[in-house]
């Protein structure tokens, strides 16, 4: 249920949640390109019509609230409306001034909020200031559908840890990859599951792969088959490489810390096998993509084993995508 701040309000959850789910699919005309900032959707209602509709667009751009309400027609209306956002309205002075402040000044009466923002910067702060504004605040309409639209920016200001999730092609008799010395294709998934990798790398800021899977594929590591910017690049491992594109990182834990400093919010992890198993053994990982591509490769190098069950599978071409969650 979700809890507000008076009783006499006389809209229904149900109308809160009709609202809040086209906020909800606003902000995903965001995605892949707010980072490291999350997505946000909002809505502006008057007389139970949408008068006004915006979103984040990108990072640095203007926030949902400030978009939405450039967009009403009629600015005297929004003294008469509700406001709805699926992230809490900020309070601080980042990129743009806070969007608390902006409805406080159009003087809109009340804000109804999906899910608070776990950024330190905002937590709490921007409900606080509205609330003692005399704005009519409600905080959780169709929050778990909010938490899951950001989830690498949630884990990441909760946690002080960037999303991880794993991915990694196999075939049918479980090899990942050739032996070295073995000249043979190397490319087990489809065309179609590249557009869903390249989809992956476009919403995690970060990409990561081992310093042997560097060498032997030299992989571009971009998502040029989808839009958003291209993820920043990491391998793992002691050796040096002459690519100056890709950042080396000796442990987790220096990566970790280099993400936390840096504002990387998650990262794609695309093996080889060792890279891949020592996050899986470390138990630092969140999702897992295994794409299964029906051919038999009969020897080659081992795919990671999951040790639990796939939440889903889905096809794509060919191929069958199992979706672990830790
Ligand atoms: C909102 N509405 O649409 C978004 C918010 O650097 P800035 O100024 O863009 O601020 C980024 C932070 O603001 C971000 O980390 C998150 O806490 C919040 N994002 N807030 O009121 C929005 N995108
Ligand atoms: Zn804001």
């Amino acid at each position: 249920m979700a809890e507000s701040s008076q009783s006499h309000h006389n809209s229904s959850v149900a109308e809160h949640e009709k609202f809040m789910r086209r906020s909800l699919e606003l902000a995903v005309h965001g995605r892949g390109k707010t980072l490291s900032n999350p997505m946000v959707g909002c809505v502006i209602v008057w007389n139970n019509t949408i008068i006004g509709e915006g979103f984040h667009s990108r990072f640095g751009a203007p926030h949902a609230e400030v978009e939405a309400i450039r967009s009403v027609q009629n600015p005297k209306l929004l003294k008469e409306s509700r406001l709805y956002v699926t992230l809490e309205p900020c309070s601080h002075f980042g990129k743009t001034p806070p969007c608390a402040n902006l409805i406080i000044e159009k003087e809109i009466p009340e804000a109804i909020i999906a899910m608070r923002d776990p950024n330190p910067v905002v937590t709490g702060n921007g409900i606080q200031k509205l609330q003692e504004a005399g704005v009519r605040v409600t905080v959780g309409i169709l929050e778990p559908e909010a938490r899951n639209l950001n989830k690498s920016f949630i884990h990441f200001h909760e946690t002080g840890k960037p999303y991880v999730v794993l991915k990694w092609a196999r075939t049918l008799d479980g090899i990942m990859g050739r032996a070295k010395d073995d000249h043979g294709s190397r490319q087990i998934s489809s065309e179609v599951s590249a557009l869903f990798v390249h989809k992956l790398r476009s919403e995690l800021m970060g990409i990561v792969v081992g310093s042997k899977t560097l060498q032997l594929d030299n992989p571009q590591l971009t998502n040029r088959l989808w839009p958003g910017s291209d993820p920043v690049k990491f391998y793992l491992g002691k050796s040096k490489s002459d690519r100056d594109d890709v950042i080396r990182m000796t442990s987790i834990s220096e990566l970790f810390a280099y993400c936390q400093n840096k504002n990387i919010t998650g990262l794609l992890i695309e093996g080889g096998s060792e890279t891949l198993q020592s996050f899986l053994q470390s138990g630092e990982w969140n999702e897992a993509f295994e794409i299964e591509a029906p051919v038999r490769w009969e020897n080659g190098i081992k795919a990671p084993e999951m040790k639990r069950n796939n939440s889903e599978i889905f096809q794509l071409g060919n191929d069958l995508i199992r979706h672990y969650y830790n």
